[in-house]
């Protein structure tokens, strides 16, 4: 079997879900490549050291651009802060190497057209880590709207909620941090947080048209880590919107971190004609269901444990009735991305379709701003 050698940029978070689902797929799938962890690259060079040896890499290094370079390495995971993701996804298509990139694909759709256009102008397959497309529910949800099974569609609405920026002595930048440094992050939630309702809600319910948003800062400055000055907060706090879909649907959308209570609370339902489908990160292998076609007496809302080996990615876990969680959603889409790359292909959330995601975020913090109504830039999403 040909090798695939795996080159890894970043070991925060995002570093370890990506390392896990580069270890654990070729366990549970059968992949048309074995992975390789070949190497990481971060600029600590004892933590980067540390990081490769505790994830099994076979080296590192402490600029990027070597890893790029390197002749051994045929993809490039960019699982560094958000300012980083342009200029590495580039230079890595440049050279010839296919690229998996962190979300949100760029800080703005500017930045992310050029991304866009380095991948497809090389032809390298690539795809960005919208994660959450590959919980068995919510691509069970996937398969019933694509049957056909809701009819029509009028409503879409989903959240993220968390609360862990509410202390006002929470400093900005750094590791960690830099989340809350709009140099770095681009954006707040709406970037982090609402990036991830709109990928599914484009990937479910097709393009969205139109957007009035609402964003606010609630704590205006904070201490930065890297320059030990108070500084300005650039970030929204939190963003609602509301928005219509090309397919004649309406929409609600809200994130934010200063919901007391609640750490990472996606939830999205969508209603059709027939049908409507509800879905709840905290309880993830639930799909509640309501079918209007059900007889009636016994006609209500469905709680099904997807779980068994004939709904979406379970058969190859454990037995039915047993759960996986939100680690596996990188494992999925690292299992799928090689399928793909295997035929030359990239795997949709492609980069085109984090262009897409990119488009809408913009008009959202564009219209946090202007509080108007703003039209929402076009991308086709990518057909799987
Ligand atoms: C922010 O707290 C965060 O880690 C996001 O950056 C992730 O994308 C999201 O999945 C969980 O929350």
């Amino acid at each position: 079997m040909n090798t695939l050698n795996i080159g890894l940029v970043g070991y925060g978070f995002m570093g370890r879900t990506h390392s896990n689902a580069f270890l654990q797929a070729p366990r549970f799938f059968d992949l048309p490549f074995k992975p390789v962890l070949k190497a990481v690259a971060a600029r600590n060079e004892d933590r980067v050291k540390t990081f490769a040896a505790n994830w099994g890499y076979e080296s590192y290094e402490t600029d990027w651009r070597k890893l790029i370079d390197r002749k051994d390495i045929d993809v490039i995971d960019i699982a560094s802060p958000n300012d980083t993701h342009r200029e590495i996804a580039i230079a890595a298509a440049r050279a010839g190497k296919m690229v998996m990139c962190e979300k949100p694909l760029g800080r703005t759709a500017a930045e992310a057209e050029t991304m866009v256009a380095a991948v497809e102008s090389a032809g390298v397959p690539n795809t960005v880590w919208y994660n959450y497309r590959r919980v068995p529910a919510v691509t069970m949800i996937k398969q019933l709207v694509d049957e056909g099974k809701l009819g029509r569609i009028f409503h879409y609405r989903a959240k993220f909620l968390q609360d862990w920026t509410i202390s006002k002595e929470l400093p900005q930048g750094g590791e960690g941090l830099w989340r809350l440094d709009v140099a770095v992050a681009g954006s707040g939630v709406t970037g982090d947080l609402l990036a991830h309702n709109i990928d599914t809600a484009l990937w479910l319910n097709g393009p969205i048209t139109e957007v009035t948003a609402m964003t606010e800062t609630f704590i205006k400055e904070r201490k930065h880590n890297i320059t030990g000055k108070v500084q300005a907060v650039g970030i929204d706090d939190a963003s609602a919107f509301l928005c219509r879909f090309e397919n004649g649907s309406l929409a609600m959308f809200e994130a934010t971190r200063y919901a007391r209570g609640h750490k990472a609370l996606y939830t999205l339902e969508i209603n059709g004609e027939h049908a409507s489908a509800f879905w709840d990160l905290h309880d993830l292998h639930r799909l509640q269901y309501f079918d209007h076609r059900d007889e009636g007496r016994v006609r209500g809302w469905r709680n099904i444990h997807i779980t068994d080996a004939d709904q979406p990615y379970m058969k190859h876990w454990w037995v039915p009735g047993l759960q996986i969680g939100y680690e596996h959603t990188f494992t999925h889409q690292f299992a799928d991305f090689l399928e793909a790359a295997a035929k030359g292909k990239s795997l949709p959330p492609t980069f085109r379709d984090g262009l897409a995601t990119d488009y809408v975020t913009d008009a959202v913090l564009k219209s946090g701003r202007t509080r108007q109504w703003e039209k929402v830039a076009g991308a086709p999403a990518t057909v799987a």
